[in-house]
């Protein structure tokens, strides 16, 4: 855990959501991060899920999965607390990366340091890293190492995208991403990981007063019908709640005024119907 974090640390904007929840980041989302002579492309990905159920899910594991093929250098994200059996297929596909592969031992702000040197030891001994850094990508201790330690092996060749530009995606997904984002946070169980979040309108006008002001139509889709009633709540309590924490979180983003309007529908079984899979954008 901390991939996604530590991708927003080193490209210095917000661009993947972050939640405590696993499963989090849904598709693969280009940072970039350019200098006079260097253009960094990172790629965050989702976590490789063990035994995907939904196409959804295999969606995301062919995500995590394609980094595998083009990247230059490897960063393996490893919570300092967690553990992966020796028989964890990941170990494996580490074993196999035949580029710089960078161990980054994350959340060192919460333990102590012999149990980060313990970690380290039965890393080293399992995985034949290039490099070890020890980081903390919330506190961002450790991090410009990291980034200095990727500059030095990055290969030469021309920069793919523009100077300016800080990723590939677009605005809307973005805003759809923030509103997801909050649903993670104020549902619990199933509800978030049923949801999906779809940009209708967003239109960038002023208020009356002449202030810019972004107004943005999103829909919620769930999987089942039982679903609807619980993202609405008690006299529209839950949707009213989301809708002001999802504008508050808009608002800083876009650094404007937000008008959001949300609307819920069912599409039934989603995340395993190829079509609805292609629409959404998870092939
Ligand atoms: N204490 C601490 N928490 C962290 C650190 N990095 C990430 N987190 C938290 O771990 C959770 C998961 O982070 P996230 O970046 O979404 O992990 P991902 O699923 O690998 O992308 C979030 O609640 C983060 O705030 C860290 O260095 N220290
Ligand atoms: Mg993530």
């Amino acid at each position: 855990m901390g991939k996604s974090t530590l991708m927003n640390a080193l490209v210095g904007e917000r661009m993947s959501i972050i939640t405590n929840k696993p499963q989090t980041t849904r598709h693969r989302i280009i940072g970039l991060l350019s200098g006079d002579d260097f253009q960094i492309v990172f790629s965050d990905t989702p976590g490789i899920i063990d035994n995907p159920t939904y196409g959804m899910q295999k969606a995301m594991n062919r995500f995590a999965r394609s980094t595998f093929e083009d990247a230059d250098i490897m960063l393996f994200v490893l919570d300092v607390n967690e553990r992966y059996p020796d028989d964890d297929p990941v170990i494996e596909q580490l074993k196999n990366v035949k580029v710089p592969l960078f161990l980054l031992i994350n959340k060192i702000d919460k333990v102590h340091a012999d149990k980060v040197e313990a970690v380290r030891k039965i890393w080293t001994d399992r995985v034949d890293f290039s490099e070890i850094h020890e980081i903390s990508a919330l506190h961002k201790t450790g991090t410009d190492q990291v980034l200095d330690a990727i500059l030095k092996r990055l290969p030469e060749g021309p920069a793919y995208y523009p100077k300016d530009q800080l990723t590939d995606r677009p605005e809307r997904f973005f805003v759809s991403e923030i509103i997801r984002e909050k649903i993670l946070e104020l549902y619990h169980q199933e509800i978030p990981y049923s949801t999906e979040v779809i940009i209708e309108s967003f239109k960038e006008t002023e208020t009356n007063k002449g202030e810019p002001l972004t107004r943005i139509s999103a829909i919620i889709f769930v999987s089942r019908k039982t679903q609807k009633p619980i993202i609405i709540g008690k006299e529209g309590k839950s949707i009213k709640k989301l809708g002001t924490e999802a504008r508050k979180s808009l608002e800083k983003w876009l650094e404007m005024k937000v008008f959001l309007e949300l609307h819920v529908k069912i599409k039934e079984d989603w995340r395993d119907d190829d079509r609805q899979l292609k629409w959404l954008g998870y092939s």
